[in-house]
């Protein structure tokens, strides 16, 4: 969309992508206020100085209503709730709500990859740059990954391509923004204490489709049967990925083989994921979706090749930490819902000693009874869900419940023998003791870590 110099623009939620937003408005001409809920001495002195300077006046402590008296237009940062009091009170006023996105709707001058889905999304993002960039290209890689995607439009000259991974809070609002190449990669419950109902959740992400046209792609994960039923628009390039036979890129004993995007001569190209550090079951597909969406940016398949050979897959997913009296500890501390969390245990042979639990986001556990059933041997749980996990649980799985990462990495031994496996997958989020996943998945490594120089040295 097209900001209107003058614009009355009230933004919401100071954060990174608040930040950003107000330094796109103010480069737009626009006239900006922004309210945050932290007090003043929580802010960085930095930040008001620049606001200062730039005529952006700054309401902090909390949002009052007297903060839209003459605005336009609100914008909320992606983290913010939709029911906020003072955004109900610009709905009743009828002032649009719009997101980072509807801001950058029709703005880009470059192709745009866009990927979401339930689990997934980091490691596809980042597999995607990094694949474009083995290919010789320039993208602009944001969003929920992190970089703020309006951060694009500060320097849009270093691009020639804009990979940005979307969460469903920022899909919510996305207006009329549509990317050249969409990316669903599968749909689970998740963030349902925002969303309110699955229904909300799934309706958010499929907004990635809603607005493309003819020549644009939607790319979707075929062995999710959500993701699979999405609908998308008739004069939209429908391909997908996964094990089944009619996938435009489907895997095939450790091999994407990519039906489509190639040159014609060639008919269709194969990359072997053996030799790469994307051989486990969720990587597969996290590699068939990723070459089968630069192959509809050009990228040749010797670069495609080169680039799947050289990643590393970001920390905390599947992660191997060490190996004590032969059992395995794996730390993936960003299955922070239930999906995840039964993708793990889905890709895991041994017997499993599951370290679980954290804050709830509304999730049904009792949606894991099957999968911890059969793969697991023992539960520990921990924080805030354990009660509801339990008692989701406790009558599938021997469980125990614990009150630290550093007794339930204990406890978790105590259950195993050589040969089964110690698997930190959460399904919560991490808010409840930790200031992160990746805080999370640090300190069970320590205390691994520590167990093992404990053995080595108790002989
Ligand atoms: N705030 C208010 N009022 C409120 C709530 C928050 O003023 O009622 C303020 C807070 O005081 C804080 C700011 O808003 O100053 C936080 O803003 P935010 O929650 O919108 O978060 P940002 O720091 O701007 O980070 C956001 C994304 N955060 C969320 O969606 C919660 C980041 O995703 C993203 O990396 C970043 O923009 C850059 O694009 C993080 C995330 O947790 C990783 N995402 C969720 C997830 O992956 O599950 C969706
Ligand atoms: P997101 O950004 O969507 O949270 P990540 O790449 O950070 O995705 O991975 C989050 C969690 O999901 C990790 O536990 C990881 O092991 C798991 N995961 C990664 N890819 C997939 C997939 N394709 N399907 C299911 N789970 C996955």
């Amino acid at each position: 969309m097209r900001i209107r110099d003058g614009l009355q623009a009230a933004v919401i939620g100071l954060g990174a992508a608040g930040l950003s937003t107000v330094r796109y408005l103010v480069a737009r001409g626009a006239r900006v206020r922004v309210s945050d809920q932290r007090g003043l001495d929580q802010i960085e002195p930095a930040t008001v100085a620049w606001l200062r300077e730039h005529g952006v006046s700054l309401e902090h402590g909390g949002h009052t209503a007297a903060f839209l008296a003459g605005a336009e237009a609100v914008i909320p940062g992606p983290g913010v709730p939709l029911n906020l009091p003072v955004l109900q009170a610009a709905r009743e006023q009828g002032l649009p709500i719009w997101g980072e996105l509807a801001l950058a709707a029709g703005q880009y001058r470059v192709p745009v990859i866009a990927i979401t889905g339930s689990n997934g999304k980091t490691t596809v993002t980042s597999l995607i740059g990094h694949l474009l960039r083995a290919a010789d290209k320039k993208p602009f890689v944001g969003g929920n990954i992190g970089t703020p995607l309006l951060d694009y439009f500060a320097e849009p000259d270093r691009y020639d391509c804009v990979v940005l991974e979307l969460s469903s809070f920022q899909l919510d609002l996305a207006g009329s923004f549509r990317p050249d190449v969409g990316l669903l990669l599968n749909l689970s419950p998740d963030h349902l204490d925002r969303h309110g109902s699955f229904d909300a959740y799934a309706g958010a992400k499929m907004k990635l489709f809603a607005h493309q046209v003819a020549g644009d792609c939607a790319i979707l994960g075929t062995d999710d049967p959500l993701a699979d039923a999405t609908p998308t628009r008739p004069e939209v390039r429908r391909h997908t990925f996964g094990r089944g036979e009619a996938c435009s890129a489907r895997i095939v004993a450790g091999r994407v083989e990519l039906h489509v995007g190639m040159d014609k001569a060639e008919g269709r190209a194969q990359f072997d994921l053996g030799p790469t550090r994307l051989h486990s079951s969720v990587n597969q597909l996290n590699a068939a979706a990723a070459v089968l969406a630069v192959a509809q940016l050009g990228c040749a398949p010797e670069a495609i090749a080169r680039g799947l050979l050289g990643f590393e897959p970001p920390p905390h997913r599947m992660a191997e930490v060490a190996t004590i009296d032969g059992v395995r500890f794996i730390d993936d501390s960003k299955a922070t819902n239930i999906g995840a969390l039964e993708a793990a245990l889905g890709g895991c042979e041994a017997p499993v000693v599951l370290i679980a639990g954290g804050r709830d986001k509304g999730s049904d556990y009792t949606l894991l009874r099957k999968v911890v059933g059969r793969r697991v041997k023992h539960l520990v749980l921990l924080g805030e869900a354990a009660g509801i996990m339990r008692a989701a649980l406790e009558t599938v799985v021997p469980t125990e419940t614990v009150g630290s990462m550093a007794e339930a990495v204990r406890r978790a031994m105590a259950a195993a023998v050589s040969g089964d496996l110690v698997l930190l997958a959460p399904g919560c989020a991490s808010f409840d003791m930790f200031s992160g996943y990746a805080e999370r998945g640090r300190v069970f490594a320590e205390q691994v870590l520590l167990l093992g120089r404990e053995r080595t040295t108790n002989g």
